[in-house]
């Protein structure tokens, strides 16, 4: 048995930043060292993306997660006892094997999540090193410090569906460091707030922490965030530039996009052309889920046509899939990968997604869910992945700060790399790529 061997995995429930339950998993190894990750959980799920196991029934709105829970205590348990932690494929591919289905509904892909992350950080501590060291080494990557995609208006599934389009957000590719992306976003966000506060529409904030999204028309929010960026102090598009996600799937019904807000109804080609206007009008540089998960025609149309200038995330197109990256770039759609560990169920498979991400050249974005906690290890993934990109949320709640604080004591660690600089389809995001 070598020091790193698991001797113990231990599951209890805890609470998200949605007052939810989710899953702790603890992991001891014989060097007596433990690592604990928390399982996230979103709630604009793509239908393709891995199985969340609750419960059920009437108790917390079904959402419990003692089945899962017991998963993790007894089956899980008793398939890692022995195994090597530093070997995370090994680990991974015997929650793979154990669970047995393609979408780990045996098992719960929160139960394995959570293992499979407590492993890594149970790794990290027995080589006593920071645990995106630990992931640059099993993936062979360069570290770097990513560009932090963050929300300043929530929307869609994260705000009662108040407005159609879900996140609203900003980026700060002009700036120099992680730490000055973070201040100009503090900016960003305060205009944001005091122009929805002169207009007496302050209404608190959304699951992400972004503004209560009080509009009447998506362009609006559009505008409004112009006008923070200006009343901050910038010029749009120059150090600052936009990014959305729209979240299609969520407000698709029968092949069309009903955008409840202006009670209107589009066609996948009007809802193309829509998103062309914006990208016309505003400086916006990304653009996740333009259309559902299952429009693929309208996808490919829509990289045809715009693919050259701005970024176009598949997250519900291709829940953090590798099959799915592989496909989606036979059919030339999107040119961009969201990956959230939580969508495959392992941390292997979500770095096998990012590594065929990249062989297709497409632009890597690890984020969090809107369910959250004080789980940090995306951060740790970014960095040690290299993935260029980070998605959290918005600029307030500690389920969101926990993780821009943390990036920022990685930054100023040494070896973490340096700040990943220039807007995703810019000549500078090439150069490095
Ligand atoms: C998304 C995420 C995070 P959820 O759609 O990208 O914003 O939301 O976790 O609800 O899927
Ligand atoms: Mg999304």
């Amino acid at each position: 048995m070598s020091d790193s061997s698991i001797t113990r995995v231990a599951a209890r429930r805890i609470w998200d930043s949605r007052g939810n339950p989710t899953i702790e998993v603890e992991v001891s190894l014989s060097s007596g060292v433990t690592g604990r990750a928390i399982a996230p959980a979103g709630a604009s799920r793509g239908s393709r993306e891995a199985i969340d196991l609750r419960d059920g029934g009437s108790v917390l709105g079904g959402n419990d997660v003692q089945r899962a829970v017991a998963n993790v205590n007894k089956s899980i348990a008793a398939a890692l006892t022995g195994m090597n932690a530093v070997e995370q494929g090994e680990v991974d591919a015997a929650l793979i094997a154990l669970d047995g289905t393609p979408l780990k509904s045996t098992l719960g892909a929160n139960a394995t999540v959570a293992a499979s992350m407590a492993v890594l950080h149970a790794a990290a501590a027995d080589k006593q090193c920071p645990l995106w060291q630990h992931i640059a080494d099993i993936s062979g990557q360069t570290p770097s410090v990513p560009l932090p995609e963050i929300q300043i208006f929530g929307g869609g599934a994260h705000a009662g569906r108040r407005v159609d389009v879900q996140d609203f957000m900003i980026m700060v590719p002009g700036a120099e460091s992680f730490d000055e992306a973070l201040e100009v976003t503090s900016e960003i966000y305060r205009a944001a707030g005091a122009i929805m506060g002169a207009k007496g529409r302050l209404a608190g904030v959304a699951d992400e922490g972004g503004w209560w999204p009080q509009f009447d028309s998506n362009e609006e929010a559009l505008e409004t965030l112009m006008q923070a960026i200006e009343a901050a102090g910038e010029t749009p598009g120059d150090r600052v530039v936009i990014s959305l996600d729209i979240a299609a799937s969520e407000f698709s019904v029968n092949g069309r996009y009903k955008l409840a807000l202006e009670d209107r109804e589009l066609d996948t080609e009007q809802m193309i052309m829509l998103l062309g206007q914006w990208i016309d009008n505003y400086p916006i540089v990304s653009i996740e889920d333009p259309l559902a998960e299952d429009d693929r025609d309208g996808m490919i149309a829509f990289t045809q046509e715009y693919g050259e200038r701005i970024q176009i995330i598949g997250d519900d197109y291709l829940v953090t899939n590798e099959r799915l990256v592989h496909q989606a770039a036979d059919d030339r759609a999107c040119n961009a990968v969201l990956i959230k560990v939580n969508q495959s169920g392992t941390v292997s498979e979500s770095m096998a997604c990012l590594s065929a991400a990249s062989e297709h050249r497409y632009r890597g974005v690890v984020s969090a869910r809107s369910g959250e906690t004080e789980d940090v290890t995306i951060c740790h993934l970014a960095v040690g992945l290299d993935a260029g990109q980070l998605k959290v949320g918005s600029f307030t709640r500690s389920e969101r700060m926990a993780k821009w604080n943390e990036c920022l004591r990685i930054a100023d660690q040494p070896g973490a790399g340096s700040f990943v600089q220039g807007a995703p389809l810019d000549g500078t995001w090439w150069a490095r790529r």
